[in-house]
């Protein structure tokens, strides 16, 4: 049945601040088993009630993909845009509602493909967003065909003789165009990206979230589980998160470090 505008509105004034919700919604996750987006939507989750946000105050905007099929499974409003344009949307949420936490969510075609152009804009403008990129550096929901993070010699169906170009790296980039928060994160550390998440929601500015995951489905070669969990480290114990131009030269030199590499001051 339809709910008219009236009877919503009518329902969520009677929401109360205090009210508890599941944090799960009634829509069980479509993902394959062992998908690492199952520990990035822990991570979310916890933060949302670690922080007591209720739940009513959130709005999660997704883009098109596996990971665009977030806002179905999360208990809170969302909007399930068109492919490559969950930035722009959650601009225009943000700003019809500066109070609420907005979310955007999408997988690394979503966001370095067909959404590329919109990373700098709303970094540059400090949108008080907190987008969390799903990158496995494969297109999952079409069934695998190489991305703009994919390695070179990435073999996939359309690319048997793997693929010749050259990755995108999203934290380089997001801290190139100026975002004021940046992490770097792990999947299979739903801990990790809960923590970095409850400080990039206090994070007044645009907070860029870079989820490296796993696509169990369609890549058996490259961000396996074995080799993140391989390769991912925290950052080193000295590490200033404060000074822009040495966590650009960190990440220039290391691909694998997890944890909150830049975080503007006074911002
Ligand atoms: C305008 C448009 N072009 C292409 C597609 C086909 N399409 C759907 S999802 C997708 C890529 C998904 O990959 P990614 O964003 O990395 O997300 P994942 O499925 O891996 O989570 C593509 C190309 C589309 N839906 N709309």
């Amino acid at each position: 049945m339809k709910t008219s505008g009236k009877v919503l509105a009518a329902q969520v004034a009677k929401i109360k601040d205090s009210d508890v919700f599941s944090i799960r919604s009634e829509n069980l996750p479509t993902w394959c088993p062992g998908c690492g987006y199952f520990g990035i939507h822990q991570g979310i989750n916890n933060a949302i009630q670690r922080m007591n946000i209720p739940h009513h105050k959130v709005v999660t905007v997704s883009g098109i993909g596996c990971a665009g099929r977030y806002s179905f499974f999360a208990n809170t409003y969302g909007l399930h845009t068109v492919h490559g344009r969950t930035l722009p949307v959650s601009t225009g949420v943000k700003l019809a509602n500066p109070e609420l936490t907005v979310f955007a969510v999408g997988g690394d075609g979503d966001g370095l493909a067909i959404g590329g152009a919109h990373l700098p804009h709303i970094a540059r403008r400090d949108i008080n967003v907190n987008y969390i990129l799903f990158d496995n550096s494969i297109y999952g929901l079409t069934k695998g065909q190489p991305s703009p993070s994919s390695p070179p010699g990435f073999k996939t169906k359309v690319s048997p003789a793997g693929s010749t170009e050259q990755p995108l790296n999203a934290t380089l980039l997001a801290l190139s165009y100026g975002a004021t928060f940046v992490a770097r994160l792990f999947a299979g550390d739903p801990e990790g990206i809960t923590a970095a998440l409850i400080e990039g929601i206090k994070h007044p500015g645009f907070a860029f979230f870079h989820v490296y995951t796993s696509c169990v489905t369609f890549d058996k070669q490259f961000k396996t589980w074995d080799h993140l969990k391989k390769w991912v480290h925290p950052l080193p114990e000295n590490y200033d998160s404060s000074n822009h131009a040495q966590s650009i030269a960190h990440v220039l030199e290391d691909d694998y470090s997890m944890g909150i590499l830049y975080r503007k001051q006074d911002s």
